[in-house]
C-alpha cells in the first residue's frame, strides 16, 4: 500500500493588469483604459471514495495551475486561469512538507480543500487615476501563485475492519466481496498490514472494507502487530469479527473471548463497537458441531454462517454492516456543526508582521507578505510606490511603527526596501 508521496504544487499566477489608454476617434488622448489581469487558478483536493491508494499520484512530481491572462484595453479582464482539482482518498493528510504543519486531513466524502491560492490578478491603469495623476501609465503585475512541496500520507480509514485471530479467513473475506488482492496464506500474521477494499453493494451503496492483521493474545500490550493492529481500527465504524469455526487452531469460544479481551485491554471504546460476529470456514469438517456448541454459549449472540473459500453468506453482513454504518455515519452528522463543503487548509495564526527596532533611528518591518508585495512595486513609479505606503498604512503598519516610536526622518527598511517615515 502506496501511502507517503511527496509532490510539489504550484497555484497559477495572477495576470498583469493593463496599462492601456483609450485611443478611439473621438477621444483622441482618452483616459487610462486597462483591465485588470485574471486570477491565477487554485489548488483543490478532493475526496473520492473510488480511490483507495495514493498511487494514481506515484509518477506526479508537479501539480500547476493555470495562470492568469493579462488584462487588456478597453477594461477588459484577463481570462483567469484554471483551477485544478486533485482526486485523493478518504483518509488522506495533506502537510506542507518544509514546516510540517498538517494542511488538511481528508476525513469525509466528497470533502474538498483549497491548498495552494492562485495570485490575484493586477489592476489595471484605470484603477489609478487620481487627481494628481490622471494618466497613470502605471498598471499593477499579478501575484505570484503558492508554491508548496506537499507531503501526502494515507491513514487508513476504513468503515469496517476485518478483526479476528491470524487464519481465519479475513483476507479471503476481503478478496471476495471487494477487489483488493491482499495475500492469502495457511501461515500465521500473512497479512502485516491492512489492506483495504471498497465494497459495493447491488443497490449502489458503497462503504470502505479493511482486513487486519491477526490479533493474538497480548496485543492490547503491545505482543504480536499488537497496537499498530489496533491503531488502525480505531476509526472504524463496524468491527467484523472473524472465527474461524472449523476450530482449526483453537476452540471458538475461545477465540472470541481471547479478541474481546484484546479489545478491553487496548481501549473501553473499541469494546463498544459494532460489531458483526461471523462464523467462517462452515465448509469444514467440525464447523457445525462447534457452532452448536458455540451457539448454546452465546445464545443471544447473532451470529453470521460463512465459507469465505466458497464465497458463501457473504451478503446478508456486507448489507449488516452498511446498515451500522450508515447509523454511525448519521450519529457522528448530528454531533458535528454543519460544515462548509469547501473547508480552507488550516492556517497557523500569527501577526502578519513585526517591527524590530534597530536603534539609531532605523527600523525594520519583517513580514513574508510585505516582502512579496515589495517585489511588486515598481520603484521608478510614483504610483506604485504611492499606492505601496497606502498599503503599508492599511495595513496598520504605519500605526504600528508610529506607536514603537519611530519618528518623522527614521528609517524603515521594509524587504529589500528603506525609506523613510514620514506622516
Ligand atoms: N476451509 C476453509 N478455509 C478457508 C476459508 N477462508 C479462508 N481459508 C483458508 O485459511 C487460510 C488463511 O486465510 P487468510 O485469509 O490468509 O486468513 P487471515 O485471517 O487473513 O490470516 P492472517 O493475515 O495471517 O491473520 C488460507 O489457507 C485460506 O485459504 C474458508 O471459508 N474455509
Ligand atoms: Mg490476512
Amino acid at each position: 500500500m502506496i501511502d507517503l508521496i511527496t509532490i510539489k504544487v504550484k497555484a497559477g499566477d495572477g495576470g498583469k493588469g493593463s496599462a492601456a489608454f483609450r485611443h478611439e476617434k473621438f477621444y483622441p488622448n482618452g483616459g487610462p483604459f486597462g483591465g485588470d489581469g485574471g486570477h491565477g487558478g487554485n489548488i483543490y483536493f478532493e475526496v473520492d471514495t473510488n480511490e483507495t491508494t495514493l498511487s494514481k499520484l506515484r509518477f506526479t512530481r508537479n501539480v500547476k495551475a493555470g495562470n492568469g491572462g493579462d488584462g487588456m484595453t478597453k477594461k477588459m479582464h484577463g481570462k483567469d486561469g484554471d483551477d485544478v482539482t486533485i482526486k485523493v482518498p478518504l483518509g488522506t493528510m495533506i502537510r506542507n512538507k518544509a514546516t510540517g504543519d498538517l494542511l488538511a486531513d481528508l476525513t469525509k466524502p466528497k470533502q474538498i480543500v483549497l491548498i495552494a491560492r492562485g495570485g490575484k490578478g493586477g489592476l489595471g491603469n484605470v484603477h489609478f487615476a487620481t487627481s494628481r495623476n490622471s494618466a497613470p501609465d502605471y498598471a499593477q503585475p499579478g501575484q505570484p501563485g503558492e508554491v508548496l512541496e506537499l507531503q501526502i500520507e494515507l491513514r487508513l480509514l476504513a468503515d469496517a475492519g476485518l478483526i479476528g485471530l491470524p487464519s481465519v479467513g479475513k483476507s479471503t473475506f476481503l478478496s471476495v466481496v471487494t477487489n483488493a488482492k491482499p495475500q492469502i496464506a495457511a501461515y500465521h500474521f500473512t497479512t502485516l498490514e491492512p489492506n483495504i477494499g471498497v465494497v459495493t453493494l447491488p443497490d449502489e451503496r458503497s462503504f470502505v472494507l479493511a482486513d487486519m492483521p491477526g490479533l493474538i493474545e497480548g496485543a492490547g500490550e503491545g505482543k504480536g502487530l499488537g497496537h499498530e493492529f489496533l491503531r488502525h481500527i480505531r476509526r472504524c465504524r463496524v468491527l467484523i469479527h472473524v472465527i474461524d469455526m472449523n476450530g482449526e487452531e483453537s476452540e471458538p469460544w475461545d477465540a472470541y473471548e481471547v479478541i474481546n479481551n484484546e479489545l478491553k485491554t487496548y481501549d473501553l471504546d473499541l469494546e463498544n463497537r459494532p460489531q458483526i460476529i461471523v462464523a467462517n470456514k462452515m465448509d469444514g469438517e467440525y464447523a457445525q458441531d462447534y457452532l452448536e456448541e458455540f451457539k448454546k454459549r452465546y445464545p443471544d449472540l447473532e451470529i453470521y454462517e460463512t465459507s469465505t473459500l466458497m464465497h458463501k453468506g457473504l451478503e446478508p453482513i456486507l448489507y449488516k454492516a452498511m446498515e451500522l454504518i450508515e447509523e454511525s455515519r448519521r450519529q457522528e452528522e448530528e454531533n458535528t456543526e454543519k460544515e462548509e463543503i469547501v473547508v480552507y487548509r488550516y492556517e497557523p495564526k500569527q501577526p502578519v508582521f513585526k517591527i524590530v527596532n534597530l536603534g539609531n533611528h532605523r527600523w525594520k518591518v519583517e513580514s513574508d507578505r510585505v516582502d512579496r508585495l515589495v517585489d511588486m512595486v515598481d520603484f521608478e513609479s510614483e504610483e506604485s510606490v504611492y499606492e505601496f505606503a497606502m498599503l503599508l498604512r492599511r495595513m496598520g503598519i504605519e500605526d504600528a511603527l508610529r506607536n514603537e516610536g519611530c519618528e518623522n526622518g527614521d528609517q524603515v527598511i521594509v524587504g529589500t526596501y528603506i525609506m523613510d517615515f514620514e506622516d
